[in-house]
């Protein structure tokens, strides 16, 4: 038996005030949490949706310090920017607050307190790296050293992001502070702890015995890390840039932001209803849905869960619609790389073409894979669909009701088969788009809202009124009538999904109130109704338009190429004769093995034209052995023989190492004989 609620609580993910946002924030989050919210409010349900900036963390503090001003004046900017982007684009939040709002401040804090009153904390005291020079702790990204696994020798302390190996800070060879340049020292510190593994026969029995309707990505996720056993989490951290932990001794100490965020949905919601917001959070008739992207499933399905439950005076979530990631061109959207589309340089690019952008996301929404925007699929949807299909048929039917009734909606006479045979192809798309909404299926729910426009464009092409014009007028009223029907269903079907579009159409049909409930209806227009004059809803993109955005990535790409040969110049010029010095040669590989308790080092044995030999090469992080086997590569053939892990090593194959570590193994492009030089 499904649920029955009285009113749903959406919440969207709180973005980092570190950066503008772009649109794989939009298309990940906000345009379906904002379809979501709008659909319900259409249908005269009782809905808030809640948003803000994330403003603690510690990427803030970093980037504070490399600009040198206060991660307040960071947070300050980045969430008037991204504040302003999401107004722009019609997300329409109830609240978009921020979590260094005093309220915050108080609710995370008295959350904290309660649940360390109950003793639902553990405390525990570690290891952790000590700046000397700069006098204070470092968090694990102030650490830079040496990945044990892949020795990169630029990973941070909590991730090497060549071989994308998780890390604790210790685990790094060579480690050194970000702050001051010098070696930490570890020092002994206090926290406090949420132990997880109480809460986790709770959870798999909520989750996976009652939540089994979730996205299969979310419900796998869950799955996989409440299998893996659920460790408890340390929700302090040593940092000066936070919520202070409220508790005797424990100064210099913030609650970890993982912990104070997703309060933040409570804080706004007490911001925005200072009298009322418990009902929305402590109701059990009140439906709680977090928007998120799939970085952020085990912190809203796992962690948060269990800190409600550890109050337990809070509701928990219904469900939890996470996509996955949008790419950008085939490639992976990065801050760092500046590979995005950023939401305020597309108003500037683009402006007044906010729901295009909104339409192209929800089109390619990454509901179940990851999914790639590109500018061509952006100027092919809009001059495809949105002009050809949606725009032409609203501008047809308002543009002839002018042209042939002074603007007034004609009344309709005798249907014929056609007619009734397009009004039955209409009359369910409203039970359909309901039934995908309610479901999260936004990208097909818009599909069938398109569908109704096709189906209009269809009527007209076949009907073709034009042409009637001059015999038989009471037909052409029949068939305008019916046009403008169908362009009132579509004021209301796309109002969640192209709020600003369905606006102006509403605006040229002089439609009054509407309601989702008149969906599939068609008398939402009374004959002898004044249209406002017609007004283009789009218009055709250019490639010149399109070739320019392409143009700017392209630059993009260079900056990055240029900024990653500044970082790794090349070399002091050599003589010809140290060149010589160097023995190349191509040998084919005979066989491939993992040496033993080393996770980097892979044994070959290779032809190399003289009766073979062996060498050992520490890219196992990067190939499989078996599938290196067959294969030419290019080794030096005259470097000193040494032992790596007893095995004598002789002679080193060539490799390319790219900007973030990767591997690839060097191979000639033709087929050449075992023992080839390479000059
Ligand atoms: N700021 C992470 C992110 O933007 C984080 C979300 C918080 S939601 C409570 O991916
Ligand atoms: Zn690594």
């Amino acid at each position: 038996m499904e649920k029955k609620f009285k009113r749903t609580l959406v919440t969207t993910a709180l973005p980092y005030a570190n950066g503008p946002v772009h649109i794989g924030h939009l298309a990940g989050v906000y345009v379906p949490a904002d379809i979501y919210t709008r659909y319900l409010r259409l249908k005269g349900e009782e809905v808030i949706m809640i948003g803000g900036s994330d403003e603690h963390g510690v990427p803030i503090t970093i980037k504070a310090r490399k600009e040198g001003v206060t991660p307040q004046d960071i947070v300050d900017r980045y969430h008037k920017i991204i504040k302003d982007s999401f107004a722009e684009f019609g997300i329409s939040f109830d609240i978009y607050s921020r979590t260094s709002s005093k309220i915050h401040y108080e609710t995370a804090s008295d959350f904290f307190r309660k649940l360390y009153d109950k003793g639902e904390f553990v405390e525990k005291v570690s290891q952790q790296y000590y700046d000397e020079e700069a006098q204070q702790f470092l968090a694990d990204r102030y650490i830079t050293g040496t990945c044990p696994h892949c020795h990169n020798e630029r990973a941070y302390g909590d991730q090497c992001e060549a071989c994308g190996t998780s890390l604790n800070a210790t685990d790094l060879i060579n480690p050194k502070s970000a702050i001051s340049g010098s070696q930490p020292v570890l020092r002994e510190t206090k926290h406090w702890y949420l132990p997880l593994d109480k809460w986790e026969p709770y959870l798999r029995q909520w989750i996976l015995e009652g939540h089994k309707e979730w996205r299969p990505n979310v419900y796998g996720q869950c799955k996989s890390w409440i299998d893996m056993g659920l460790q408890p989490r340390a929700v302090s951290r040593d940092l000066d840039w936070g919520v202070p932990v409220p508790v005797e001794g424990a100064d210099g100490k913030v609650l970890y932001v993982w912990f104070d965020a997703p309060i933040g949905y409570i804080s706004n919601t007490k911001e925005l209803l200072p009298d009322s917001w418990e009902k929305w959070w402590k109701d059990p008739e009140t439906k709680m849905i977090h928007f998120i992207g799939k970085d952020n499933i085990v912190f809203h399905c796992i962690v948060f869960p269990a800190m409600l439950k550890a109050e337990g005076s809070y509701n928990l979530p219904e469900n939890v619609p996470a996509n996955e990631f949008l790419n950008l061109e085939g490639d992976k959207i990065s801050t760092s790389r500046n590979w995005a589309v950023w939401l305020h340089e597309y108003l500037v690019d683009f402006p007044g073409k906010q729901d295009v952008l909104r339409y192209v996301l929800t089109a390619n929404a990454p509901e179940t894979k990851d999914n790639d925007f590109t500018w061509r699929d952006f100027q092919a949807r809009n001059n495809n669909e949105l002009v050809a299909i949606l725009g032409n048929f609203i501008n047809r039917s308002v543009v002839l009701t002018h042209k042939y009734f002074e603007g007034k909606v004609p009344a309709a006479g005798m249907l014929t088969d056609y007619d009734r045979e397009t009004l039955a192809e209409f009359a369910n798309v409203k039970a359909t788009v309901e039934n995908l909404l309610e479901n999260y299926r936004f990208r097909d729910a818009q599909k069938e809202a398109m569908n109704l426009a096709r189906i209009g464009n269809k009527y007209l092409a076949d009907t073709e009124p034009w042409k009637l014009a001059k015999t038989d007028m009471e037909r052409v009223a029949t068939i305008l009538n019916l046009a403008l029907q169908i362009s009132a269903n579509l004021a209301i079907a796309f109002e969640p999904f192209l709020p600003f579009s369905a606006a102006k159409l509403r605006n040229m049909l002089s439609m009054g109130e509407f309601s989702w409930e008149q969906l599939g209806r068609t008398d939402l227009l009374a004959a002898g109704t004044q249209l406002a004059a017609a007004e283009l809803l789009f218009e055709k993109i250019e490639d010149a338009t399109i070739e320019a955005q392409l143009q700017k990535l392209e630059d993009t790409k260079k900056a990055n190429q240029l900024a990653e040969h500044k970082a790794n110049p090349i070399r002091e010029n050599i003589e010809f004769d140290d060149f010589t010095k160097l023995d190349i040669r191509v040998g084919k590989v005979l066989e491939c093995t993992k040496v033993p308790k080393a996770d980097k080092l892979l044994q070959f044995r290779i032809d190399d034209g003289l009766g073979g030999r062996t060498i050992v090469s520490g890219i196992a992080k990067h190939y499989a052995p078996e599938e290196l086997v067959g294969k030419n590569v290019c080794f030096i053939a005259n470097l000193a023989p040494r032992k790596l892990r007893g095995i004598e090593s002789q002679g080193m194959i060539l490799s390319a190492e790219d900007a973030d570590g990767r591997l690839v193994v060097i191979t000639p492009a033709d087929e050449v004989k075992p023992g080839s030089e390479v000059k």
